[in-house]
């Protein structure tokens, strides 16, 4: 390590500065010490110079933190203040944030069923960090539904590619409106409504066993970074309008295989 080298030639050199040196009088130690004695003692202080700089990192972390939690509180604040009490809540699918006005409530994970399993719910949850157990038993029992993490699978969508098999985060945001709504096959909002976000509508896929909802993921989505790709469980694929000529969703309008946009609004 280039600064275990540097202080050791530099003690070297003037041993007797430093076994004398006014603040950190190390005299004591090096004044007989031999060049294996003093190549010891380098890396002590080394060690003790790397572990105060990891002190300090942690101590610095821990201040950004909170500065970020008393951000969020004081635009919670803003929210309940500009709204008169009206409020309303929506998933920021794809993102660890909120966008425009909202406030966060929350983030985490995607979280729903096993793709290849024919049970357990058909809806998809924002999975916070920290969950709080009460009376759980221990090991995997049969009779249960499963909640698995969610994965984009996107390889052939060139906008969502490079999330393939990555984890999608997700924000729980609050805003100073009264309702929200998904609004499928749109990147934009009614006159008079605020558009949150705009996305890309996602899902499982037609042939999967499991259900889930359909989810508007927001355009230029993110991943959760450092985890493991491809483990599966709750998949969503991208979603293609199929058009019926003469009713259903009609052609004309929409195009046979195109994927879906959407967008999420609040007013
Ligand atoms: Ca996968
Ligand atoms: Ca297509």
């Amino acid at each position: 390590m280039p600064f275990r080298v540097f202080l050791l030639v530099f003690c070297i050199a003037v041993t007797s500065s430093c076994a004398h040196s006014g603040e950190l009088d190390i005299s004591p130690v090096v004044s007989h010490m031999n060049l294996a004695d003093l190549v010891s003692y380098t890396n002590q202080l080394v060690d003790e110079v790397e572990k105060t700089e990891m002190e300090l990192k942690k101590l610095q972390t821990g201040d950004i933190q909170e500065d970020e939690d008393a951000r969020q509180m004081r635009k919670r604040n803003a929210v309940l203040a500009s709204s008169g009490g009206v409020v309303t809540t929506y998933v920021h699918w794809g993102s660890k944030s909120c966008p425009g006005d909202g406030s966060l409530v929350y983030d985490g994970v995607v979280g729903g069923a096993y793709y290849s399993y024919y049970g357990s719910g058909t809806n998809l949850w924002c999975m916070p960090m920290t969950p709080i157990y009460q009376d759980a038993q221990p090991s995997s029992q049969s009779d249960r539904a499963y909640l698995y993490g969610a994965e984009y699978e996107t390889s052939d969508f060139p906008p969502l590619s490079s999330l393939n098999q990555q984890d999608p985060p997700c924000a729980v945001c609050l805003i100073p409106r009264g309702t929200s709504m998904m609004l499928p096959a749109k990147e934009s909002c009614p006159t008079g409504w605020t558009t949150e976000y705009v996305g890309y509508l996602m899902s499982a896929a037609y042939s999967n066993q499991a259900r889930n909802e359909f989810i508007c993921v927001k355009k230029d989505a993110e991943f959760v970074p450092g985890t493991s790709p491809d483990q599966n469980g709750a998949l969503l694929y991208p979603v293609e309008g199929r058009c019926t000529n003469g009713g259903g969703i009609p052609c004309g309008p929409y195009v046979e295989g195109n994927e879906l946009t959407c967008s999420v609004c609040s007013i």
